[in-house]
């Protein structure tokens, strides 16, 4: 199954909001398999932001996302880094898309909430660069056969 990183922005800790957040993942039909609140430093925030490093908004997403802890969450499920990004939205609020977590509880380009991995390959670092091996949590999660056909289960 595919996993993909969360990370409830500085915004979302603040606004109390990561509730929310994980509420509408859950409702999914989601698997939880990590999670903590982290102060992230800028060493990892570079790691993580690597590819934006060079944009002229890197600076002040590096102060933001340093500004309060955050929490960050490994969610797994079948083909979840797509859903996921859909419940998530446009990576600006004013353009995603009324019913996503962006669409329908944020406005400003530089405060949407929340971070979510773009990519399988990107979900797998991503989820190892936050969460140690002992961090991550293999369980069955009995309401399966009531989510999934049993081909999307294995
Ligand atoms: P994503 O979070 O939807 O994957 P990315 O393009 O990977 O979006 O950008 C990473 C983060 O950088 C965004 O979530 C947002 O916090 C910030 N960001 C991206 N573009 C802008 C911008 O034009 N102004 C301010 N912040 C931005
Ligand atoms: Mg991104």
């Amino acid at each position: 199954m595919e996993r993909t990183l969360i990370i409830a922005k500085p915004d979302a800790v603040q606004r109390g909001l990561v509730g929310e957040i994980i509420l509408r993942l859950e409702r999914k039909g989601l698997k939880l398999i990590g999670l903590k609140m982290m102060s992230l430093d800028s060493a990892l925030l570079q790691a993580h932001y690597s590819e934006h490093l060079e944009k002229p908004f890197y600076a002040g997403l590096e102060n933001f996302m340093k500004s309060s802890p955050v929490v960050v969450m490994a969610w797994e499920g079948f083909e979840c880094v797509g859903s996921v990004r859909t419940i998530v939205g446009a990576t600006n609020p004013r353009q995603a898309e009324a019913g996503t977590i962006r669409g329908d509880l944020a406005i400003g380009a530089g405060r949407n909430l929340i971070h979510a991995s773009d990519s399988k390959k990107s979900g797998e670092e991503e989820v190892s660069r936050f969460f140690t091996d002992t961090e991550l949590f293999d369980y069955e999660k009995s309401e399966y056969m009531h989510v999934y056909e049993a081909h999307e289960r294995t």
